[in-house]
Parts: structure tokens; sequence; C-alpha cells
């Protein structure tokens, strides 16, 4: 550790005029934290703090003498270390780090983040994330057991990851022929991510050689490659196999698992555990349009783009305006002959200057060269894309206006957005009617605008928003009786998110199956990760656990698997050949998870999203701050359990808790 910081310190002022360089093109307020990590001089942060004005590395206007000073400062201190050889600066006290995110981002940083951002950005000596045996693993039979994993995504790598750390071995089970998940299967042109790439990583592999902050799909993919290289977890995946049936064996306690190879044969493995990571937007959502049948040319989903169609010149449709359409349209916008949109509801989307930016060389160079660089910009972009936003999607009950938005800063939002988008419109009031939902921003997903609105503005590009009525063999007929031939239909039209694991048949304890449990859209779980009447199951990304306020989904997954791998630690080290999550424990847990969802702005009436199911019940997204996620998953509790020894009933561990899950417990805003 020591030795590799010298080397990195010595690395970084080789070259003073290229360090010097670096310098005067990468952003201010991880260079600033450096400095004050570095040096411990708290003068300097108060100098530079009060022109940073928020977690946005454009949010800043710190007078280029004083930028001047703290390179200068940054070089001097730099070489001062590569001197003397020093070793790395302790971490620095709760205060100092409140201090020095407060001052980072402009705003202040309450202690109650500390523990997870000191975390996330691993300025810790120690990966936290990772769980360790707390009896010699020499004696534990960790390797008569066995995890089956479904998917080889970001999230079932990032189990795999984390089972191999502990020795216990696994198997992912993929139904495509490579790696990638989501990244692999969405490959429409200009498909990106759009929580800023610094962060939308593990935090145990940051990559410091993302080209854009907001990355498009085929580096992300390379990432996940490289990272299940680097962990050398490649051979643990089978490939081309599509589980089918999971079958829970309640006399061995074990899941028999099914899936179909490629060849249509079928195979039934066994396991101790059953992890699924197979997403929320795996399967796509067709719509149900009268005459979809009949069109004669090519029609695909955004998921399975067919490249071997040509664009160029024809007239295409796109049915949909969610974040697919939204990065699928531009891109194909200038080659198509026509482009025709169709608008069932409004999406907002929002500005932010760095989404088609470029990583700029000296940042590139600081990531690489300057210790503790990387970490403090991963800091800042958690912040700036995190919990920031939570409290103004929440419900106002004595707002004046609540058909249109929520609370103040809710308005204030709808207010900055519909000028954003006035001016990419240019003033088209008419146009401007149209796609300035009437609900809440934050209603549905929130979109990153990429360039869509200056799209609309193009010659060739008709927005339709007449309700689609039927499609013939060669156009889609609106109800106003309009006929608008085509060549091509594409389909953004999303994916099935509420009806979680299908179409895998989950047979649990009793023959119970997982649709019976929650019908055909209906999930719930406890954290999202467990389910009575279904030992030995986990998910990942399941029931209440996407994202819809900010934050990175990675960072989810990275506290569903540190649960998951502590409840497998919990049966190992006593011999539990089950556990199963209490029902009144889930029960207690989703009753809060529908509480809190009804105070938040995805219940607004009249707004329909893939967060919820047909009852109105969001089933998808996370009520919760990622803080408090964080806390709920940070210790696997065993009272919450119920667990099976070889020869004896069903048990719970321990002593038995009351108020297993309550608002106290939980510091929720
Ligand atoms: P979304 O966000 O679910 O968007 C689907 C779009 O398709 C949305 O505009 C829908 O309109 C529209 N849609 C769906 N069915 C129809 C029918 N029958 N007729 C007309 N329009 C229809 O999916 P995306 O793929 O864009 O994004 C999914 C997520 O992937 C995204 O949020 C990221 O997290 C990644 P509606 O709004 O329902 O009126």
């Amino acid at each position: 550790m020591n030795k590799e910081f010298q080397a990195q310190v010595r690395e970084a002022v080789r070259d003073e005029a290229a360090l010097r360089a670096a310098l005067a093109d990468a952003d201010i307020a991880p260079m600033l934290m450096v400095l004050v990590q570095l040096t411990g001089d708290l003068a300097i942060l108060d100098e530079v703090a009060p022109h940073i004005h928020g977690a946005w590395s454009f949010l800043e206007s710190v007078p280029e003498p004083l930028k001047q000073k703290l390179r200068d400062r940054l070089v001097e201190t730099l070489q001062e270390y590569a001197v003397h050889d020093r070793p790395p600066p302790p971490l620095p006290n709760a205060d100092t780090l409140q201090r020095m995110m407060s001052g980072g981002v402009g705003q202040t940083v309450p202690e109650e983040y500390i523990p997870l951002l000191v975390e996330e950005t691993r300025l810790g000596p120690e990966d936290t994330r990772g769980v360790h045996w707390r009896h010699n693993p020499a004696h534990l039979p960790i390797h008569a057991f066995n995890v089956l994993i479904v998917g080889a995504g970001i999230a079932g790598l990032c189990m795999g990851i984390r089972l191999k750390e502990m020795g216990i071995p696994f198997e992912i089970l993929e139904k495509n022929a490579t790696v990638g998940g989501t990244w692999l299967e969405n490959q429409y042109p200009g498909c990106a991510v759009d929580t800023p790439n610094h962060f939308f990583s593990y935090s145990f592999n940051p990559n410091n050689k993302w080209t854009r902050h907001f990355s498009q799909r085929q580096e992300i993919h390379r990432y996940i490659e490289d990272t299940f290289d680097r962990y050398d977890i490649r051979r643990h995946v089978r490939f081309g196999v599509e589980v089918t049936q999971a079958h829970y064996d309640e006399a061995a306690a074990r899941w028999r698992v099914t899936f179909r190879r490629a060849d249509g044969g079928e195979e039934t493995h066994s396991c101790n555990a059953l992890v699924t990571a197979v997403g929320q937007l795996n399967r796509p959502s067709i719509p149900a349009i009268p005459g979809l049948d009949d069109f004669r040319g090519p029609m695909f989903h955004t998921a399975r783009w067919d490249k071997s169609v040509d664009l160029k010149g024809k007239r295409v449709a796109m049915i949909g305006t969610g974040a697919s359409a939204v990065q699928a349209g531009p891109s194909i916008a200038p080659e198509v002959g026509k482009l025709i949109v169709f608008q069932r509801t409004p999406h907002w989307a929002m500005n932010n200057p760095n989404y088609h930016k470029a990583v700029s060389p000296g940042n590139l160079w600081c990531l690489e060269h300057i210790p503790y660089f990387g970490k403090w910009l991963r800091f800042q972009l958690f912040w700036a894309g995190s919990d920031g936003f939570h409290a103004s999607l929440q419900k106002d009950p004595d707002w004046p206006q609540p058909e249109v938005s929520l609370n103040e800063a809710n308005h204030k939002m709808r207010e900055l957005i519909t000028d954003y988008v006035r001016q990419e419109l240019d003033g088209d009031e008419d146009l401007l009617r149209k796609v300035i939902p009437q609900y809440p921003p934050y209603g549905k997903r929130m979109l990153r605008d990429n360039y869509w609105y200056r799209m609309l503005k193009r010659p060739n590009v008709v927005l339709e928003t007449n309700p689609v009525d039927r499609i013939t063999d060669n156009a889609i007929v609106v109800r106003d009786g309009t006929v608008h031939e085509v060549d091509v239909i594409i389909l953004a039209t999303g994916f099935q998110a509420s009806k979680m694991l299908a179409p895998m048949d989950i047979v649990g304890r009793g023959g119970r199956t997982i649709r019976q449990a929650w019908g055909d859209d209906d999930p719930r779980a406890y954290l999202g990760i467990t389910a009575p009447g279904f030992p030995n199951l986990f998910m990942i990304y399941g029931p209440n656990t996407n994202l819809a306020h900010g934050g990175s989904i990675i960072f989810h997954h990275e506290c569903q698997v540190r649960y998951i791998c502590q409840a497998l630690r919990e049966m190992i080290e006593h011999g539990y050949t089950s556990l199963e999550v209490r029902q009144d424990v889930h029960d207690a847990y989703n009753h809060l998870v529908d509480e809190k969802c009804q105070s938040m702005v995805w219940t607004h009436p009249g707004v329909t999203s893939w967060y919820k199911n047909k009852q109105n019940r969001v089933t998808v997204t996370s009520p919760w701050r990622l803080l408090d996620y964080w806390k709920l998953t940070q210790h696997f509790v065993p009272e919450e359990f119920r667990a099976g020894k070889p020869g004896h009933a069903a048990m719970i561990p321990g002593q038995e808790r009351e108020a297993v899950v309550s608002v106290e417990q939980l510091t929720v805003s």
C-alpha cells in the first residue's frame, strides 16, 4: 500500500511539465481535496470552497489566480512527498472529512453520510464491502456448499467476485453467448449510461480510463469484460444456457435448477443457494397494438436492434419516448429519410453539460497519476447524483398545484427544465406544449437530454401525439385517422419490469410458485433480496430496488451482494441448510415500502410508468435514500430469518426480535 502510493507520487512528479499541464486542464474540486488530504491544510479549503457551488465540475467559479495557487501548492506537495519518500497520509478524522466533503461540493454533507462515502470511495485502508469469515475458514465446510447465479451481467459478476474472495464454489448460468447482460443486449445507436461513469463502476474496480463522463455502451461492455478477466470469473460462467425452472427440494434443502442448452437439450443442476442476477429490464415489452403482426417491413425492439436493416433514407417510425428512444432517436435522425416519433406521454429530460463531453486529457492524466484524485472525483459524482433530489420528490400536502408539481423545489425544477426545453425548441410554443409533461418532474424516470428536443426541430422529424390506433402492412394509423406510411418500425416500448424473474418458473417451499406468491406483476421481497416461502433464494435487483431519484444501480448491487454474502456466511458457519426470511419481517418491511412510496412522486395520480404495476403499486423502484438502503443492508440480522439444520425442524436462530423494521430504526428523510 505504502509502496504503491510512493511509486505513484514519484511517477507523478517525474515530468513536472506534464504534471503542470495536466493540472491546468483538470477539475478543481478533486484537486483541492487531494491537496487538503496530503497537507492537512484546511486554510486552503476555506479559501477555495466558497467558489464551489455544487458537486458537478461545471459548478465552480474559482478565480484563476486561486486555481494557479492551488496547482502550484499541489506540485510542491507532491514533490516534497517524492523527495522524502513519505508514506500516505492517514485518513482524516470524521470532522475533517465532513469539512472537506462539504467544501468540495459547496453544500453541507451531513455527518451520517461520512462512513458510506469513505466506503464507496475506498478512501479508507480496507474494502469494507468484502465479507470475511469470522471463524477459521479451514475448519468450515465451505467446499461442500455451492451457489448458482443466474445472469452474467453487472450484478452476477459482482456476486461472483465476492464469492470467489470467500472461496465459496459457484457457477454462473448465462443465456447469452458472452457476458454483459443489458450492456450486451442493448446495442441500439446512441446507447449510453446516464449515470456519471466514474461512479457507475464497481467501488472495488474503478476505471481511470473512461473516455467520456457518460460512456457509450461499447465502453461499458468492455469494462465489464475486463472486470470478468481481471477477477478471472469467466471460467465460472456456463454460456448459452437459459434457466427455465428452479425447484426447491425441501428434503434436501437444495434448489434444483433446470436450464435449456443452445442445442435444445435440458440439464438440471442443484445448489445450496440460488442467486438471481437477471435485471429488471431484460424482457422487452411488445405493445399489443392491433395489426402489429401485419406490418411487412422490418420491425424490432430497441433491445433487439437489427443491425442488418439499413435505415439510410428510410421512413422510420419510433414508438415510445422513454430513455431508449431519447438516446436512439437523435442518433438515427440525421441518416433516416423521415423519422416519425409516436409519443403516448411526454417524459421529463434534464440537461447536463457533461453529458456529451469527453473526459479532458488533464483529468485522464490526474486520474492515472495523482493519488486520491479518482476517489475524490467519485465522491463528487456520488454526491452530484444521489440523495440530493430525494426530499424534492416527497409530496407536500399543502402544495397549491399538486397536479403539476409536488412542492416548491419540484416546481422550481419544472420551471428550470421548461425554460431549457423552450430554448432548445427555439421558442416553438406549439411543440413545447406537446413535450412538456402535465405531471411533476420525476413522475416517470428522469431522462438526460440527448439533443432530443433539437431533434424534434429537424425538418425530417415529425412528433405524432395522437394515440396509435392500429398498424397495417405498411403504415401506422393514429386515432384521428391519419395514416403514416413507414418502411421500418422501431419499438422503443420498454420492458416487462414488474413481471420480475419471468419467464423463469420458480417453485418454492410447498410447491408454491413465485407467480402464485407475486401474481403477474406484484413482486415483493425483504430488502428486495429475499422472500418467505423461497428459502436459500436471493435476488439482486429484486422488487423495489430500482433507483429513480439518483444513484448508481451498481451501488445497490454492491449493497445486495454484501448482504447475500453475509447470509451465506451465516449458513456455512452455523451449518444451516436453509435460511428463510420471516413472514412478519417481510410484511413489515413491505408495508413500510408501500407507505413511503405513497408519499412520493411515483404514485402521483395519472402517471403511468414502469415503476409500478397495473394496480398502481410501486413494485420496481426503491423509496429509500441510498444511505437508508446502505444501512438496511449493511448487516445481515439472523433474528429476521428462520434457519434449518439437518434433522431439525425449521427454527429461529438467536433471539427473536419484536420490532423488525421501523421508521425509527431507519433514518428515513
Ligand atoms: P420506457 O422508459 O418504459 O419507455 C417506453 C416508452 O414506450 C414510453 O414512452 C411508453 O409510453 C411507450 N409505449 C409503451 N407501450 C406503448 C404503446 N402501446 N403505444 C405507444 N407507446 C407505448 O422504456 P425504455 O426502454 O425507454 O427505458 C427503460 C429503462 O431502460 C430506462 O428508464 C433506463 O433505466 C434503461 P408511456 O410513457 O407509457 O405513455
